[in-house]
């Protein structure tokens, strides 16, 4: 059978041959008792990128965001979020769940809320209201198609949670592609929030494992928040080794993704009956709309998965691609002649 071309998510990036060799090697010991060496260096190396005091290896970046919203929040809270953030659309609900605070939502455009409509929606000292506890930024964002949010919104945005006593918390998956997109170190990303989650296991193809990151006291609270969700991990080094090989030697590339990407939405562009807003492909994703009467995206994504190629819905008539490190740009090609024959 012929390898398939899989554009679902870079989440599905195999480790490197130098992670397994890391892996293989890795000095360990119990992470639970502070002793696991190689999960210190992580810690440390991914503090230092995003410019925070300290750091928390998590097993995911969706514990990573609970951890921090449980740290961040009491019981009863609100967290404002944009509407189509992963923290509130693809957590499960787990900001009830975990954490029993409420959300309150703002429309996003391209991912980045209105100031205005974020200091609107900040509770005033009431009696019969919740204190807003925690604004939630997301950059790169997801469900915008992967778009950059501007630093200067984010900037923002912080600085009314800032006056109104909000913590910020950066849901930072992919800070790494928004860095690269802006051409700036991935710490002036993160500057303008408290805490930032990233993730190792997506483009930069670690099998496992995010950070979460912060002040020092903030990251010890959240380390024992982790412990309460069961996310103590014992020799967890052989997993935090291969992390070390996606920060030190996995980001220089993620441009290739956004070139194969671009490559993807304007073929995309030029077919009829798939439209896509070019000005969204900013890094590594291309979200498009199916246009051709009677085909909604889950039968388009099915035809493609018969041809090899894999991706996925993200809503009746929208489909979601992703490139990363298993993605050539001749796959891009076969990508886009696959399309083609669907679509004539
Ligand atoms: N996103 C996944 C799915 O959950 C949708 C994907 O394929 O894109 N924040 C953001 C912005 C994310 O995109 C994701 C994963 C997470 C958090 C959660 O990370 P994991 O999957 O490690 O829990």
């Amino acid at each position: 059978m012929s390898r398939s071309i899989d554009l679902r998510s870079d989440t599905v990036t195999l480790p490197t041959d130098a992670m397994r060799r890391a892996m293989a090697e890795a000095e360990v010991g119990d992470d639970v008792y502070g002793e696991d060496p190689t999960v210190r260096r992580l810690e440390e190396l991914g503090a230092e990128m995003v410019g925070k005091e300290a750091a928390l290896f998590v097993p995911t970046g969706t514990m990573g965001n609970q951890v921090a919203v449980m740290t961040h929040t009491r019981r009863g809270e609100e967290v404002i979020l944009e509407a189509d953030s992963h923290i509130f659309f693809y957590e499960v609900g787990g900001l009830a769940a975990l954490s029993g605070v409420q959300a309150r939502t703002v429309p996003g455009r391209r991912g980045a809320m209105d100031p205005g409509q974020v200091e609107a929606a900040v509770r005033e000292d009431n009696i019969h209201f919740p204190r807003t506890a925690l604004v939630c930024l997301e950059n790169t964002h997801n469900r915008s198609g992967g778009t950059v949010v501007p630093l200067e919104n984010m900037a923002a945005v912080a600085d009314v949670a800032r006056r109104h006593g909000a913590a910020v918390h950066l849901d930072g998956a992919r800070i790494f592609n928004a860095a690269t997109a802006l051409g700036v170190p991935p710490s002036k990303v993160a500057a303008p929030a408290d805490s930032v989650m990233f993730a190792l296991s997506k483009g930069l193809a670690a099998p496992v494992g995010s950070l979460v990151a912060g002040r020092r006291e903030w990251v010890e609270r959240a380390r024992k928040n982790r412990k309460l969700l069961g996310g103590g991990m014992r020799q967890v080094g052989v997993l935090a080794a291969a992390g070390i090989v996606a920060l030190t030697s996995m980001v220089g590339r993620l441009a290739e993704d956004h070139a194969n990407a671009r490559r993807l939405g304007e073929g995309i562009a030029s077919i009829p009956g798939l439209a896509v807003d070019l000005e969204t492909v900013q890094t590594n994703m291309v979200s498009f709309e199916v246009n051709k009467p009677g085909l909604t995206a889950l039968e388009l994504v099915a035809r493609m998965g018969e041809q090899g190629v894999k991706a996925n819905a993200t809503g009746s008539s929208r489909i979601r691609l992703v490139t990363h490190k298993d993605v050539s740009a001749a796959d891009v090609d076969e990508t886009l002649r696959v399309l083609r024959r669907l679509l004539a």
